[in-house]
């Protein structure tokens, strides 16, 4: 960003106050941000005590040496044993744990009984394989039960575990497996996509043939697609049927110490070499645990949790495997698709299983909207009582639109704002304490601190924007990029003194809330002006016809940069019939709702935009075709093809004023 601060354009004046019934018996209340403000590492302490140790912490944070920091560290415990093995000594072992649903139509339960007999032969089969503590495995699968029970048999030996989305190709596998030198590789055949097998064994066999791959010893595969021909390296591969099935069913766990390695998850950035960010074993599971408790006001008795997020996502990791198995709740892991094999499929298993509680990603909202009002309006939505988003900003119109339609205009949004490095929610409102605004994330979490800052580092006052920034290390922070803690400096902690340096813009509002504007990366200048990409995206989301929209600043001779803008439009609204007058209107709409300045110099309506696998719209390729460069790196989109239907809808006549 230049000098010149973040304006800030859009006004959103809707207030929903949290339903009566759900703030009377909510979890956490507003006292809990009077606790953390009077002695926030004494919160934390409490909050700790929310799991079982073998060996109680007395310690909560050491910052003696930063930006490394360490939390609970005399403490010991085991992760796995948090999150299936004292339910069922509690009495829980009938209660469900996981509902799976395949893509096909295929089911299974698994109560926590299960689980933790599932979890013991997967960690006495790890062993067989050789893998012993500190040794790291790559997990390569589809949505499956196995990909939850392996990565929990991997906390319960110790073994920190790298977790790989299933759509990345050979290459990203092989960068992840040598940059983590991991030990053994657990994948499948392969997955259900889109209705049809898709195979994930090949990217495996190719991988391994890359340098930096030799020290994997084992390749564990599930057999989920039942393919044929399947090649299969004698010594190394084994079936997860012969191994694990054959293992005794109980375990014992051993506790590691409160910073023992958990997992590398490697998050891609905008360039260069993926980081492997680094979170350890007892912060962790304090902070998912207690956000998962406070954010959706999770009662395990009664609630059917849905996070639709994939497990390769850090969201996967925190709100379907660590946050909720660790309170006891019951949830539902799809395997697909949500328009397979129809655009009802979403709302279809919300009925089924009753969900109470949802938890997706603005991209996945806005397509709902695309695809049209009267596909939710088929299913019974009213066990849901909290609705919540993550990935991106949420536009204020997409959520009132989620709310309205699939919240019977009644539930609780909230608008959770974190990242990989976090590990878990930041900033959130509480669905039974705060009035919510559409589109904004709102206040830091108790014992959490945030701001937003100018170029030089100084708080903004109220009604301006900057940089987001995290000011007091937190329990479920990184601990560092694997092997690199040099880039852990400089990426985080360099830019502002002490403070972590989260690379995205934000504005606080009049009442001091926090609003997101999209990393710090996309923001354009307009003749001297800093625009955020989401604001423009809102304006054009707010109109009746577009269902999303992805903004860029393109190079111009004359104002630095021109907005371009790639929209989506709604179900129902021809394409091309008008397209020149359709595009003026949006045009004008754009000035009417932020101001002349922001109005996009060219707008073009496509029918998709290209997205990593957790939905965010890539605009760094957006750029190059607005630009009319050579794509980058395209490795981490979920569907190559797009940017085909984008290019060939250039060259357009740019609209001139
Ligand atoms: C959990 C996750 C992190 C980046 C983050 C920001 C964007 C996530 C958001 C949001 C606005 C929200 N982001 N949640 N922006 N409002 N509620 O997404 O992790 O994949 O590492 O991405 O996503 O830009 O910096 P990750």
């Amino acid at each position: 960003m230049s000098n010149e601060s973040l304006a800030s354009l859009l006004k959103e004046e809707r207030r929903f106050a949290p339903p009566a019934a759900l703030a009377a018996e909510a979890n956490v209340t507003a006292e809990a941000y009077e606790q953390a403000r009077a002695d926030r590492l004494g919160f934390w302490a409490t909050q700790a005590r929310r799991l079982s140790w073998e060996t109680e912490p007395t310690q909560v944070l050491d910052w003696s040496d930063p930006p490394f920091a360490k939390w609970f560290a005399d403490g010991r415990l085991n992760v796995a044993y948090n999150c299936v093995d004292r339910h069922v000594e509690n009495g829980h072992g009938d209660r469900v744990a996981l509902h799976f649903e395949g893509e096909p139509g295929d089911t299974r339960s698994l109560t926590y009984a299960d689980l933790q007999r599932e979890v013991s032969k997967a960690a006495h089969a790890l062993t067989e394989l050789g893998v012993q503590a500190g040794d790291r495995v790559a997990i390569y699968l589809p949505m499956i039960p196995e990909a939850v029970v392996s990565m929990l048999a991997c906390a319960r030996i110790g073994a920190p575990h790298s977790v790989v989305f299933g759509g990345f190709s050979a290459d990203a596998l092989a960068t992840r497996i040598h940059d983590a030198d991991a030990r053994v590789v657990i994948t499948a055949d392969g997955g259900y996509r889109r209705g049809k097998p898709s195979p994930l064994k090949p990217a495996v066999d190719e991988a391994l043939t890359r340098p930096g791959t030799e020290n994997v010893r084992s390749v564990l595969v599930v057999r989920r697609t039942g393919q044929e021909d399947l090649a299969w390296t004698e010594g190394r591969d084994v079936w997860w049927h012969d191994l694990v099935d054959r293992q005794p069913e109980q375990h014992t766990p051993q506790a590691f110490d409160a910073e023992h390695p958990l997992f590398i998850l490697y998050t891609s950035g905008t360039t260069g070499k993926p980081k492997g960010i680094l979170h350890t074993t007892g912060g962790y599971l304090t902070q998912t645990s207690y956000t998962h408790h406070a954010v959706f006001d999770l009662k395990p008795e009664s609630d059917v949790f849905w996070c639709t997020a994939d497990v390769g996502w850090v969201t996967g990791h925190s709100y379907i495997v660590y946050g909720p198995l660790s309170n006891g709740a019951t949830e539902v892991l799809y395997e697909g698709t949500p328009d397979t094999p129809h655009q009802g499929r979403w709302w279809e298993i919300v009925q089924k299983y009753g969900v109470t509680i949802l938890y997706t990603a603005p991209t996945a909202i806005r397509a709902a909207m695309k695809w049209g009002d009267d596909i939710p309006a088929k299913f019974d939505l009213s066990s849901l009582r909290v609705l919540g988003s993550v990935g991106e900003p949420i536009n204020p119109e997409a959520w009132v639109w989620y709310r309205k339609h699939i919240g019977a205009d009644a539930t609780p949004v909230v608008d959770t704002w974190w990242q990989t490095e976090t590990g878990s929610i930041m900033i959130s409102p509480l669905p039974g304490v705060t009035e919510a605004k559409p589109g904004s994330a709102q206040v830091p979490l108790p014992g959490i601190a945030a701001t937003v800052v100018d170029d030089e580092g100084n708080e903004v006052p109220d009604g301006a924007g900057g940089y987001l920034v995290l000011t007091e290390p937190w329990p479920s922070m990184l601990r560092t990029i694997w092997g690199d803690d040099q880039r852990y400096r400089d990426t985080y902690w360099s830019r502002f003194a002490g403070r972590y340096f989260a690379g995205d813009g934000a504005k606080k509002d009049e009442d001091g809330d926090i609003w997101l504007l999209g990393r710090v990366d996309d923001v354009m200048l307009v003749s001297g002006h800093n625009i955020s990409t989401t604001e423009v995206e809102s304006a054009l989301v707010s109109h009746p016809k577009v269902a999303e929209a992805a903004v860029v600043g393109a190079k111009d001779p004359q104002t630095t940069q021109a907005i371009c803008a790639f929209v989506i439009l709604r179900g129902g609204q021809e394409q091309g019939a008008d397209e020149a007058g359709l595009v003026e209107e949006l045009r004008a709409h754009v000035a009417k709702q932020l101001g002349p300045i922001a109005k996009p110099k060219r707008i073009l309506p496509v029918s998709e935009l290209p997205k990593t696998r957790s939905g965010k719209i890539m605009r760094r390729l957006l750029r190059d075709v607005a630009e009319n460069r050579a794509l980058g790196d395209v490795t981490t989109l979920t569907d190559a093809s797009v940017m085909d239907l984008i290019q060939a809808k250039l060259p357009a006549a740019p609209s001139e004023d």
